[in-house]
Formats: structure tokens, sequence, C-alpha cells
């Protein structure tokens, strides 16, 4: 079928939150400043193309730690900000920093120097008219939880985060409307990949005796710390909107085999799981039958199952980068970011340098099925194209690449608006401004709008500098979508 919807007497709603996102350790740097304390991502060094970063215990010395300078957002937040404006963003996403809050996490009182620091930037995206949209957790928190406690294993942690979260949401309380609670929550099923289940529970599951039943109760807490947020923080403000946040990695069949077709069904509520839990307010069917077969007896009290029934999310955040697809005859070990068992190449679509497979339909394809599951608001808070940049001898930078990737993206998110009727919060494509890479730790795979003056190794001026996609992406913004 031919997907050429008449878009054109339509449009997406003047309210429609266009905007950029990045994560508090990926730009802030300052990680010693205004009492911040240690967080786990302060003692992950920087990788290369291709080479995981590596967990170290922090004091590891002949190596790079790309997030303790980042691009420094921490001194350059207003000119950055200035310039989010002159694109036009409506929103900024990012997230705050539990260790700037709690330095160990467990203090009786907060750090006023820190809360001080969101402030400002908070009052300086509304004197833009820019809403801030907030993520609590954004694969990070403090390292001393981690060595103390063990990390999101301890249900104490519960405690802990509920506390951190109470007190942003109560400061920020006339400041900030959007919250989301874990970012990619979904990705611990990741689990063997080391890099994603400790920065997003500081655990290392592979040292575990157990390691998928210990991930799955770790997530527990993280689910019900999450619910207990979603609850207390209406109670503060009852106009904030708290969603959750879930990586949508589709996973298409590799062909209409009905193997494949099923295989392919039971590699989503991989995917599905945690955000079923934080829509639904309960563990889905499959889960618990999968629990009976393994064997697997996850604590559960009948006071967590009515705080997941109370704290049910808003609206549901999601990313999206790619599509998979598996083959149920290939059966193998997939392996970082997009594996899964039985993962093969798509050979209708194309991948990024990075090998991430490049499908603009597939985020139509995810905004149907996010919403014919959950009948919720969504909201794209991360999309987008790490390339390498390169910056011609008068400072120019013309990354067609990513406006041509963002452009057919955006065709299609406005088709999932237009023509199926998905009920869409706002796009906030990944990156907005040059960030360090999550899983690599670099600094040359890009997304920004923004070009900022630093290398891989840490050298560079820190000057900002606007990309071809800044005038692009700030036109689209102005039309609400529709020139592109
Ligand atoms: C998501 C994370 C982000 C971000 C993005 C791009 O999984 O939520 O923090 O980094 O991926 O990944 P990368 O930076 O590795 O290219």
């Amino acid at each position: 079928m031919e997907n050429s919807g008449n878009t054109g007497r339509q449009t997406l709603p003047d309210n429609f939150l266009w905007g950029g996102a990045v994560a508090a350790h990926q730009v802030e740097g300052g990680w010693q400043e205004g009492n911040k304390g240690l967080s786990i991502v302060d003692v992950l060094t920087g990788g290369a193309h291709g080479v995981d970063r590596i967990i170290t215990d922090g004091v590891k010395k002949d190596c790079y730690y790309p997030n303790h300078e980042a691009v420094d957002f921490y001194h350059h937040y207003k000119e950055d900000v200035k310039l989010f404006a002159e694109m036009g963003f409506k929103c900024f996403r990012t997230s705050i920093a539990w260790t700037r809050i709690f330095p160990h996490g467990d203090e009786e009182e907060p750090n006023e120097a820190g809360l001080q620091f969101y402030d400002d930037l908070f009052d300086e995206l509304l004197k833009y008219g820019i809403e801030p949209v907030i993520t609590l957790s954004h694969f990070e928190m403090p390292l001393y939880l981690v060595k103390q406690y063990g990390g999101w294993k301890n249900r104490k942690l519960i405690d802990f985060f509920v506390k951190y979260a109470v007190t942003v949401m109560k400061r920020y309380k006339d400041k900030v409307k959007y919250w989301m609670t874990f970012n990619e929550i979904n990705n611990q099923k990741n689990y063997k990949y080391p890099l994603f289940g400790y920065t997003c529970s500081g655990v290392i599951f592979e040292n575990e005796e157990k390691p998928e039943e210990c991930m799955y109760q770790v997530v527990h807490h993280e689910l019900v710390a999450s619910a207990l947020v979603v609850k207390k923080g209406h109670e503060i403000n009852p106009d904030f909107k708290i969603g959750c946040m879930v990586a949508c990695v589709p996973i298409y069949p590799y062909s209409c085999h009905p193997d494949d077709m099923m295989y392919s069904v039971e590699a989503m509520h991989d995917r599905y799981l945690f955000g079923d839990v934080h829509v639904r307010g309960e563990y889905p069917s499959y889960i618990k039958k999968e629990w009976e077969r393994k064997n697997y007896h996850i604590e559960i009290t009948p006071e967590d199952e009515r705080i997941l029934r109370e704290g049910t999310v808003d609206y549901v955040g999601f990313s999206y980068y790619m599509t998979n697809a598996v083959k149920a005859d290939v059966i193998q070990e997939g392996n970082g970011l997009d594996g899964y068992p039985g993962s093969v190449s798509n050979p209708f679509v194309k991948k990024s340098d990075w090998g991430w497979q490049i499908d603009p339909v597939g985020l139509r394809y995810a905004l149907n099925l996010l919403y014919e599951r959950y009948q919720k608001p969504l909201f794209i808070v991360e999309n987008g194209f790490g390339a390498i940049d390169e910056v011609k001898p008068d400072g120019s930078i013309e990354d067609d690449y990513r406006i041509a990737y963002l452009k057919a993206h955006i065709e299609e998110m406005k088709k999932a608006v237009l023509i199926d009727g998905v009920d869409l919060m706002g796009y906030t494509p990944w990156g907005c401004i040059d960030c360090v890479s999550f899983t690599t730790g670099e600094m040359k795979k890009r997304y920004g709008f923004i070009y900022v003056d630093k290398d891989n190794n840490g050298n560079g001026t820190l000057a900002r500098s606007r990309k071809k996609s800044f005038y692009w992406y700030q036109n689209v913004i102005k039309s609400n979508g529709e020139e592109l």
C-alpha cells in the first residue's frame, strides 16, 4: 500500500512540543562542582568505535573519563538555551543528576547548590517559553549507593529514590510540568550487556549467581519506585504529567513464515514488558508464565502490587532509533544494543556507521504499536542520527544526511498522527547539542543541530556553532512541521 496520505490540509496540533533531548551526564560536566557526588557514569571510561566503555572503580588514573567535562553545559547552559530558543524550541528534555541533589544518595538533607543549579536552568528555559521535560533517572545514580547498598538489588533504593524525586518535584512544582521516571527502563532486558545493566541499576549482572532472575528483581524495585513517584507527584501538583520512558525497537519477523511471525511476537514481549507494568499497573500473563517455567521467585509483596496499580503513568515517552528483525531458525546470541537471539540483518533497510538500522516507516509502525496497546498519549523523546561531522575550512557543517534522516522520520510521524490518529504530545530529537555518546563514550558520534568543538580525547575549545540542520529544524518548528 502506498503510504501517501493527504496531510496537506491537516496539521499537527498548535501545542505540539517540538524540542530536543539530552541527559545530564552526557552534557553537563562539572562533575565535582557544587558539591556534586560521584555518579556511576563518572567512572566509565571513554570507549572507541566498536569498543565498549569500561566500568572502573573510579580511581583508575591512566584513562579518560568523558563525562567529567562532557560539553560543559554546567557552565554554558545560558548560551545553549539561547540557541535552543533561536531554533524555536517549545520544550527541552534533560535529566537531573541525582548526585547533585543527594551526593551520596542516602543523606538526610539535599544539597542546596545542586538544587539551585536546576532552578537557574529551568528559569533560563522558562524565560524563553521553553517547557522543561525532566527525566529523574537517565542511566545514572550515586556511586555510593552501589558500593554501600548494592544498587537497585536492595529494596532500600526505593526509599532513597522516592525521597530524591519528591524533593525535586516539590522544589520545581511551579517550573516543571512534564516528568519521566526511568530512561529506557526496558533496556535492562539487555542485562548481558554490562553497560546497560550497570548504568540503569548499579548491578553487574554477570557477577550474580542467577543474572536474569536478579535483573527482574532489580527492575521490580524500580517499577515500584516509579509508581510511588507517579502517585506522590500527582499529590504535589495534580497538573503534573508523569510518564515512563521505554526504548522502542520494533522487532519484525524476517519473513511471513508463521514461525518467524510468532518468534517476533515473543521477542516483542521482551521489549514491552516493563512498559506494560508502568501503563497497566500489573505484570502481564506472559512474564508470569516465564517465571513459572524458569522457577524464578521475584519478591513482590501485596503492598507492591497495590502501589503498581495506583501509580500508572499519564503518558508513554519512548526513544526510537531503529527496527530489528528475527528469524526463528537462526537462534544465535545477539550482541550489543539491538541484539536479540535470532537477530538478522533486514535487507530492506540501510544501517548507520554504528550498525543501527535506519527505518523511518518503523517509527510510524512503533507509534501505532504503542498507541494500540496502551491508548495513552505518546511522546517521542529521542530519535536521531549519530554521524561523524566534517567542519569545512570556513567553519560550516553541511549535515544533509542528518536532515534527510530527521525529515523522513518526521514525515512518518505526521502520518501516524494525521492518518492513524495517534495522540502524540511532541518530538524531541536526541542530542540536540553534540554530547558524549552513551554507548561508546565518543564525541565523534554526533547528533546535534549545534556543533561543539571537542574531540574524542577531550581536546577542543568547546565553542558552539550552528550546523546546516540548525536552520532546517528552526524552519520545521516555525512551520509546525509543514515545511520539511
Ligand atoms: C539512548 C539513550 C541516550 C543516548 C542515545 C543514543 O539509548 O537514552 O542516552 O545516548 O541512546 O545513543 P548513543 O549516544 O550511544 O549513540
